[in-house]
């Protein structure tokens, strides 16, 4: 182990404090490594130009130093402590707390981590020490403080490609739209558009830089695609090979975006939350134009203290109302916000819990369960009567993307997640008036293959319940999936060797994420994921046999991470 220079009283005092941590139970030990690896992506603010403002009770540092530190605090560690180092799921970093506790101090949690989730950045091999110096002054220097994004600079960026009125009239291709999955090609910045019938791929379209999520409109005729950079494509499924039609920025950083859904509003207006700056813009559904930004800026729940940069995480929506619903990660709110008058804006705010990451309808498209990651709870949101329905306990760090419901024998329609931070599945009830006992309630843990799962997925024609376990430590589980049959889920699980299926020769990683069904519910995807320099593959499974139907190989697919089905996705299936 390298060792990292330090005074003596500096050492023995974070020492003590390192050990009172390391009390943390052996399960943290291993959740660490992989919320780390999760939230670890370099964040698109890395090249935007900031100024730098000296602490003067900080330790002095270069111009040259500073821009080396910041780039480094935004590749590695702006996703846990946040941009402004206010603390997210990391602790806060600002200087009223970093200057007391001192470089030699910081040198040490820099240096060799801690059990609560903390890198060990320079026993791991990823720093040296004159990194672990360099970050530890750095950060008692204030935070530099990213630019804004305002209307105009949106419209900046806004490009129709193909106007309205010059798109098709109608739809120009044999293909069966409803099938086709876009499926992410994350390194590449582009999504692959796939025929669900005949598995080939019908274009790759350049999209924002790590490209984050597909979402449908509500005719099912327009495929939005949002960057980690902010930029949101608009795919035209009429054209004769579809292509983007309309672009924007809306940000520095975002992960989410969606179009209203309600009847009288389909395909009229898109949304999009952004990490960076904290709001979200409310855009033209067929040509993008910006009309409406709103800050997410305020108070955290419980707490009531005011929280500078509250991301916002998954948007849907909703069935019931004219209303996107909003979801704020630091601030622990979810926001139903009414799109029926843009310039009288309403909105209906919903405390929870902190950390709101990702979620998915229930069954009957009333309630949308979404994931307080870090507080291990669901926040169930009533979008009929607009009130937390419920905020059950679930298992360690839960992580539905969307999530699962079926009809459990005894619980009658359950939502269920599956857990970054633990190997169970729980199962919550979701229908008050027939198994009212059960509802909202976490009614069941099932054991699964282990920790690091991603997504569970199961349809409505399906009686299999599939898990994925991507950033499990070991490859044999990161390259598998379980998968549970329904009507027994008390007989455990049969395991998919997914990755070996894909026969890659080489020695990618090989993870395997987002099992997703095709409009049928017959075949479920797979993403065998690997380095962008390395082969990667999309396996489908036969859903009634669980045999191997299908790999989708060609070098085009790189990096493939979630994939999106068209009618699954217009019709929130899941
Ligand atoms: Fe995601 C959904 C944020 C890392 C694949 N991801 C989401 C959503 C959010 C989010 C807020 C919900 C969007 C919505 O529903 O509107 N994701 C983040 C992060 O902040 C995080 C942890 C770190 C980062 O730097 O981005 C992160 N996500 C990842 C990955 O590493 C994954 C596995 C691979 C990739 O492509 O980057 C990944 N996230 C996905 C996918 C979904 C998603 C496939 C959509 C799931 C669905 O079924 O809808």
């Amino acid at each position: 182990m390298r060792s990292v220079r330090i005074g003596p009283v500096a050492a023995a005092l974070a020492i003590l404090s390192l050990g009172a941590q390391a009390q943390g139970t052996k399960d943290e030990k291993i959740v660490a490594p992989v919320e780390r690896e999760y939230l670890g992506a370099a964040s698109p603010l890395v090249t935007e130009p900031m100024h730098q403002s000296s602490n003067p009770k900080a330790p002095p540092m270069t111009e040259a130093e500073f821009t080396r530190a910041r780039q480094i605090y935004f590749e590695r560690c702006a996703g846990c402590h946040g941009v402004l180092r206010k603390g997210a799921t990391g602790k806060p970093l600002t200087p009223d707390i970093t200057v007391g506790k001192g470089t030699d101090y910081l040198k040490v949690f820099i240096a060799y981590g801690s059990p609560a989730g903390m890198p060990n950045w320079l026993t791991s091999g990823d720093f040296d020490e004159k990194t672990v110096d360099l970050m530890a002054r750095y950060i008692q220097h204030d935070p530099p403080v990213p630019p804004e994004w305002s209307l105009a600079d949106a419209k900046g960026t806004w490009k129709v490609l193909i106007p309205p009125e010059a798109r098709p009239k109608k739809k120009m291709n044999n293909y069966n739209i409803e099938n086709i999955f876009s499926t992410t090609l994350r390194d590449a910045g582009e999504i692959a558009l796939i025929d669900g019938d005949t598995k080939e791929i019908i274009n790759i379209v350049k999209t924002g830089y790590a490209v984050h999520i597909s979402r449908m409109s509500a005719s099912g005729r327009y495929l939005f695609v949002i960057g980690r950079d902010a930029k949101i494509n608009i795919i035209d499924l009429w054209m004769e090979k579809p292509d983007n039609v309309a672009e924007i920025k809306v940000g520095l950083e975002a992960r989410s975006v969606d179009t209203s859904k309600f009847k009288g509003y389909e395909d009229k207006l898109a949304i999009a939350g952004t990490y960076w700056p904290p709001q979200y813009t409310i855009m033209d559904g067929s040509t993008l134009e910006p009309l409406r930004i709103v800050s997410t800026r305020g108070m955290v729940v419980g707490t009531q203290e005011y929280h500078p940069e509250p991301r916002v995480a998954a948007i849907v929506a909703s069935h019931f109302k004219p209303e996107f619903i909003v979801n704020v990660k630091e601030t622990g709110k979810t926001l139903l916000v009414d799109y029926s008058n843009l310039d009288s804006l309403r909105t209906v705010e919903i405390g929870s819990a902190q950390f709101l990451h990702d979620g998915g309808w229930d069954a009957s498209k009333r309630y949308f369960l979404v994931a307080a990651n870090n507080s291990n709870k669901i926040a169930i949101i009533d979008a009929k009567e607009q009130r937390l329905a419920g905020l059950p306990e679930v298992g360690r760090i839960p992580h539905p993307g969307r999530g699962a419901n079926f009809v459990h024998p005894k619980f009658g329609p359950v939502w269920a997640t599956s857990h970054l931070g633990d190997e169970t599945i729980s199962l919550i009830g979701t229908d008050p008036v027939k198994y009212k006992q059960y509802a909202f309630k976490q009614v069941a843990q099932i054991k699964a293959q282990g920790g690091g799962s991603l997504f569970i997925k199961t349809h409505p024609k399906s009686g299999h319940l599939y898990t994925d376990t991507t950033l499990n430590p070991d490859p044999k589980l990161s390259q598998s999936v379980a998968v549970f049959d329904i009507k027994n889920l008390d007989k455990g699980f049969t395991v998919l060797p997914i990755a070996e299926w894909a026969s890659i020769k080489d020695d990618g990683a090989k993870r395997v994420v987002q099992p997703e069904y095709n409009k049928a519910g017959d075949e479920v995807w797979f993403s065998v994921w690997s380095a962008k320099d390395k082969e990667s593959a999309i396996v489908i499974v036969d859903d009634k046999t669980l045999k191997l139907k299908k790999v989708i190989k060609d070098p085009r697919l790189i990096t493939p991470t979630g994939h999106f089905n068209v009618y699954n996705t217009q019709h929130d299936i899941y």
